[in-house]
């Protein structure tokens, strides 16, 4: 077990004591990133004292200690799963030789850029969610925001330290930048569209949690299958707190649903305007809010035909996630039958690596959906949730910037601007969900359009005080 050495200015179970250059670097960076989390983390909530889990250890026992503290005052630090001794690289040309404990040098630069990459991610989604706390449901779901806002700004240190510990001035530079781009800056904007989109609603928060946070679950772990075992370590741990983030946008969303289906019974309709005038959301608009995020981190996986996906595989740098569950590691003899714009290819199956993990990311998806769609079959309706086509209002990849509706068929461009906003939320419905967005912080209190949950967090009543505001 792995130990966090907590006497320190930096928690870590990395020894940092023993590497003076390094710890001295990540103690002038750390300044810069309080003075980030207080421009740019959640707006007014910072001497709050929030009910929060830290890690005190990477195994089970230690890993979410719960407490009140302020966020400034979050020990904020570096995890590492512990190393597994004798650890092979499990896929590509490589496969069977020692994992690396160093960066080679001919996969520098990439592995840099996927590090930089998921780095940047972190910091941009909690600049993103910045504002919700105003609008909070509850104080049980401000306090989930909170958890979920400390702990990305946790996995920025996570790539921080491989920045500064792995790249040398490289590394320290790129770790500046990502203090330094801003999501939705038009000068400095995040790398990847998805951390653009502004989250100023609760609903679209539950979306991103729900799809996008499972998009991070992916890649890290392909990440976490990588030859360079301080990443793969890394994203081991990273993971484990991962599942609380989508656990908020699951459940989230199912309280939406629970509630809105409350109303309909209440009211004994379904008509949309008669559920917007009961004050819920009616499930046609819920139905645009996951097919805008479902969408949107459809391309957070990278083109379906991608050289870098085959080169990341076949070197050992990134894999599928849970490798081990498949027979062919090295995938030079196979291929895979892709339909395009153009018609149907068959692509080298290392080639097509980021559809395939699309493909079960969506598979993943549908889990959610058909709880809520079996809720709603239960309360008597007719209407099902669904998820859009993987070809739908796609930027990156073949797709990109086709006219095809949400079930994936091609439509004319003037026929597919007429329908869009039938199928993704217009301003009116945007401006619709902002009027519920009520901040309630009363104890125990929901607001009107969403569910309490079942139970509260670590075993204490939903009721409970989670943040104490002053
Ligand atoms: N937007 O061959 P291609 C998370 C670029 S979420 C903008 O198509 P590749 C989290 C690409 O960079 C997980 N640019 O795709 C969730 C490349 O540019 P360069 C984040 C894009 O490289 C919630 C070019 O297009 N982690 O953790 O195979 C809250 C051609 O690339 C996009 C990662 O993404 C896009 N959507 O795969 C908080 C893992 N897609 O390099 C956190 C690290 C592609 O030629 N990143 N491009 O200039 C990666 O593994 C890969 O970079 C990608 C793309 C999967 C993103």
């Amino acid at each position: 077990m792995s130990g966090v050495n907590y006497s320190e200015k930096i928690p870590n179970n990395v020894n940092l004591v023993g590497d003076r250059t390094l710890q001295r670097a990540l103690e002038h960076w750390q300044p810069h990133f309080i003075e980030w989390w207080k421009g740019m983390g959640p707006s007014d909530f910072q001497s709050a004292d929030v009910y929060l889990r830290t890690a005190t250890s990477v195994d089970a026992q230690g890993w979410a200690t719960y407490g009140t503290v302020k966020m400034p005052d979050y020990r904020w630090g570096i995890f590492l799963a512990d190393q597994q001794a004798d650890r092979t690289i499990g896929f590509g040309d490589q496969m069977g030789q020692p994992v690396w404990q160093q960066v080679p040098g001919e996969y520098r630069s990439t592995l840099r850029r996927l590090i930089v990459t998921q780095g940047d991610t972190e910091p941009a989604s909690v600049e993103q969610q910045r504002l919700l706390g105003h609008t909070c449901p509850s104080l049980y779901d401000l306090r989930n925001l909170f958890q979920i806002n400390v702990e990305e700004g946790r996995h920025l240190w996570a790539m921080v330290y491989l920045l500064h510990a792995y790249f040398g001035r490289d590394g320290r530079e790129e770790a500046e930048e990502l203090l330094a781009r801003h999501s939705g800056d038009a000068d400095k904007p995040r790398i990847l569209t998805t951390f653009n989109e502004p989250i100023s609603d609760w609903l679209s928060l539950f979306c991103f949690t729900y799809f996008t946070d499972r998009d991070g679950k992916y890649q890290l772990k392909s990440l976490a299958e990588s030859a360079f075992d301080p990443l793969s370590r890394t994203c081991r741990f990273m993971l484990t707190e991962e599942a609380h983030h989508m656990f908020v946008g699951e459940t989230g969303l199912g309280r939406v649903v629970k509630r809105t289906l409350e109303v309909m019974k209440e009211i004994g309709s379904d008509d949309p305007a008669r559920v917007r005038a009961a004050g819920a959301v009616d499930l046609p608009t819920l139905q645009k809010y996951l097919s805008f995020w479902c969408s949107s981190s459809l391309d957070l996986f990278g083109s379906e035909i991608s050289s870098n996906s085959a080169a990341n595989f076949a070197n050992g740098l990134k894999g599928r996630p849970d490798e081990s569950q498949y027979e062919d590691h090295v995938l030079r003899e196979k291929t895979l039958a892709l339909v395009t714009p153009e018609g149907e290819q068959t692509v080298p199956m290392l080639n097509a690596l980021n559809e395939v993990m699309r493909e079960s990311y969506l598979k993943d998806c549908e889990i959610g959906l058909k709880r809520w769609n079996r809720q709603i079959e239960r309360a008597g309706f007719s209407t099902r949730l669904t998820l859009p086509s993987s070809r739908f209002r796609r930027t990156i990849g073949a797709w990109a910037g086709q006219p095809v509706d949400p079930q994936g068929k091609m439509l004319s461009k003037e026929e597919y601007e007429k329908q869009l906003y039938s199928w993704i939320p217009s301003e009116a419905d945007r401006a619709f969900v902002h009027s519920l967005m009520q901040k309630v912080v009363e104890p125990g209190k929901m607001a009107a359009w969403i569910a309490p949950p079942d139970r509260g967090i670590n075993n204490l009543a939903v009721g409970y005080e989670y943040v104490k505001l002053h």
